[in-house]
């Protein structure tokens, strides 16, 4: 496979960059932090969308020296932020497969000097499914480490609501899909009204990803969300971009 070889030399630090999505108190119309997006060009093949090099990273690998270097650039761009702006940041199954990698992932924040309490690390369904315990292991190291956890994309996994209630998460992320014409379709409707009461159950906060019109916010607003990232806000900005963002609202 051509992108994994490429892939397998690359110059992380010189080829790959990062964006930052806001993710915005719907309240006051602020952004409360920002999610790490990877972008990378590569000398050879030009871009290539994280969708496509993520799961070929995470099949070779390689995404634990990706996620190592990724995550010193995000902390480096979050330093600059005001005190509670948060970085929130996506790992891999792989990332969270063993206690070592975990290990390593929590002493580049220490090298970095960020509070790891202004961190929020978004892990998916898959990485839970794919070794419960281990994965249960490394989530508490995480929240002892004083880090958040959001489960990322959910509703798209499944034993969804198993999960929920045997690990130690701080948030989940609502996937887009289910806001997609969310002021027009009951069945999307009624999911995000029932995923919400399960958080405030559980005494979870819920983040609705995808948010792209007017429309889906007002009936997001009125079932009572309060965290949301999508299109409608913002899309991903290049860093610069965040700094100015957070600095005119501080
Ligand atoms: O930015 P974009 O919407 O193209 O991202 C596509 C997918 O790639 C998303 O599922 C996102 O979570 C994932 N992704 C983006 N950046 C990173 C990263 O730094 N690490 C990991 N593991 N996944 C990422
Ligand atoms: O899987 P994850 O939730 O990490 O993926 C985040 C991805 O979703 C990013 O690549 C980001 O570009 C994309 N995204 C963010 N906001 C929106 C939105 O409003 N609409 C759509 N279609 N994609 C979005
Ligand atoms: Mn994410
Ligand atoms: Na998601």
């Amino acid at each position: 496979r051509e992108v994994e070889e490429v892939l397998m030399a690359a110059d992380i630090e010189k080829e790959m960059s990062l964006v930052f999505q806001p993710i915005v108190d719907v309240a006051t119309s602020r952004c409360v932090g920002f999610e790490a997006l990877a972008r990378w060009t590569s000398p050879t093949l030009g871009r290539v969308s994280p969708g496509e090099f993520i799961p070929i990273a995470e099949h070779s690998g390689r995404i634990v020296l990706i996620t190592r270097h990724l995550l010193a650039m995000a902390l480096a761009e979050a330093r600059g932020w005001p005190g509670e702006t948060f970085l929130s940041f996506n790992l891999s199954p792989h990332d969270i497969a063993t206690p070592e990698n975990v290990l390593r992932i929590i002493s580049v924040v220490e090298a970095s000097g960020f509070d790891p309490r202004r961190i929020n690390f978004e892990i998916t369904e898959t990485a839970v499914t794919r070794d419960f315990a281990q994965a249960a292991k490394s989530i508490e190291l995480l929240r002892h480490f004083g880090s958040g956890i959001s489960l990322d994309d959910f509703g798209t996994g499944y034993s969804s609501l198993n999960h929920v209630h045997k690990l130690p998460l701080s948030k989940i992320k609502i996937d887009g899909s289910f806001v997609a014409q969310i002021d027009s379709r009951p069945a999307s409707y009624k999911i995000v009204k029932s995923v919400l009461a399960m958080c405030e159950d559980m005494g979870l906060e819920a983040i609705v990803e995808g948010v792209e019109t007017e429309a889906e916010l007002s009936v997001l607003k009125d079932m009572g969300v309060e965290v949301v990232q999508g299109y409608h806000f913002s899309r991903p900005l290049e860093a610069s971009a965040a700094q100015d963002l957070v600095q005119a609202e501080a």
